[in-house]
């Protein structure tokens, strides 16, 4: 099924909106509040350039919070279990962040600019808020804003080389998450190496919105030698390569432990982090539902709709939040939570599809 999505002035327009639109973009989704790109109507195209070439995807959704100031520090550890003891300037970091439940609320890489500045870069939750709230109540002397940063993603095997022609041999150097400032014929940006696929590349952070169109055209101009076209965060791509997704992949109530994310809580640690207590009373119990990539059987699916249920013999032991039709595997791969009383060898699993009921097997991700 596919509708349309009305464009009006109430949601927000990435800076890169009016190049995208030139660009031919065909479908959007809200993400934050904002328009973001799903299809240029070419999925095949779009796949290709991702895995064999270089696309280029308007992510200004993915926005930032900026905590700035003497509490800085202190806030950024309070949001997150993850242990930032040892991150300097310069580094980003994965840093997932609780409610007091212990539940995933958001998924962002922060970004450390300074020693009193950081930035998270937020999947789509609505932590400005959240991060306003807890700075106010816990008398933090510190700043919470959404400052004017708009990532731009390059992205696949030959992004490396359109970044090198584009700022010189440094963007190449870059560790995975760390990042730099430089100008680009004048538009300020920083240059990190990150983004939301596993074939490799970096993201622009565009730092004056005002230079949406003209740092769009940059790109597009020194990726063209190298069949750059503009793209999205993939759908199959991400699935394959089992990266999560705030929002498809958990439930209301998912703990860090439950989607994979375990291993970024540290309960150790000496500073207090907002649900401390509920995740170690979780690491205790132990996680009631773990994340699993299947394999579903059968011809090709369309992406679902709706979570979808999972089922051993009779009963229902989890949902499925996504599956894509692999083209590289032939295969219908599906990322799900199940029970963690069902072993990875099952073989009675069946998920209950639009196109009727599928066999599934519990496979390693990620898939590719
Ligand atoms: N780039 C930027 N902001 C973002 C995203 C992004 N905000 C929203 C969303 N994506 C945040 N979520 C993720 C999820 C996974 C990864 C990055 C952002 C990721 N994970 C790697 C993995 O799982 O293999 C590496 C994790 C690690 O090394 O710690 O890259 O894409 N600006």
């Amino acid at each position: 099924m596919s509708f349309q999505i009305s464009i009006g002035p109430r949601v927000r327009k990435s800076p890169f909106y009016d190049a995208t639109v030139k660009a031919g973009v065909s479908g959007f989704t809200i993400y934050n509040h904002m328009y973001m790109p799903v299809s240029y109507g070419a999925p095949e195209a779009e796949y290709d350039r991702l895995i064999n070439g270089v696309s280029m995807w308007d992510v200004a959704a993915e926005r930032q919070v900026e905590l700035k100031g003497p509490d800085a520090f202190k806030l950024a550890q309070y949001l997150t279990p993850r242990n930032l003891s040892k991150f300097v300037v310069g580094q980003g970091k994965y840093v997932p962040i609780c409610n007091h439940d212990g539940h995933v609320i958001n998924d962002p890489i922060c970004l450390k600019l300074a020693e009193d500045r950081y930035w998270l870069s937020i999947a789509d939750s609505d932590i400005l808020l959240w991060a306003q709230a807890v700075a106010g109540e816990k008398k933090f002397d510190v700043d919470v804003s959404e400052p004017d940063a708009s990532p731009l993603a390059i992205q696949g095997p030959k992004a490396e080389q359109v970044v090198t022609d584009l700022f010189g041999a440094w963007p190449a150097k870059l560790n995975y998450f760390w990042f730099r400032r430089a100008r680009l014929d004048g538009i300020p940006v920083l240059v990190a190496r990150s983004g939301w696929s596993k074939q490799g590349g970096f993201e622009i952070y565009l730092l004056d919105a005002s230079k949406g169109t003209a740092l769009w055209n940059a790109v597009a101009k020194a990726g063209k030698k190298y069949n750059i076209g503009p793209g999205c965060p993939n759908y199959i791509e991400r699935v394959e390569s089992a990266l999560f997704s705030y929002g498809a992949d958990n439930a209301v109530d998912s703990t860090p432990y439950e989607v994979g994310l375990g291993k970024y809580v540290d309960l150790n640690q000496r500073a207090a982090f907002i649900g401390k207590a509920a995740l170690k009373a979780a690491a205790e119990a132990g996680p009631k539902r773990r994340m699993v990539g299947l394999v579903l059987a059968g011809r090709a699916l369309k992406p679902n709709e709706h979570p979808l249920p999972v089922y051993k013999g009779k009963r229902q032991i989890g949902m499925m939040g996504v599956v894509a039709f692999s083209p590289r595997l032939k295969k219908n791969v599906a990322l799900a939570q199940i029970s963690t009383s069902v072993p990875d060898d099952a073989s009675d699993l069946t998920v209950e599809t639009s196109s009727g009921v599928r066999k599934a097997q519990i496979t390693q991700t990620p898939f590719i």
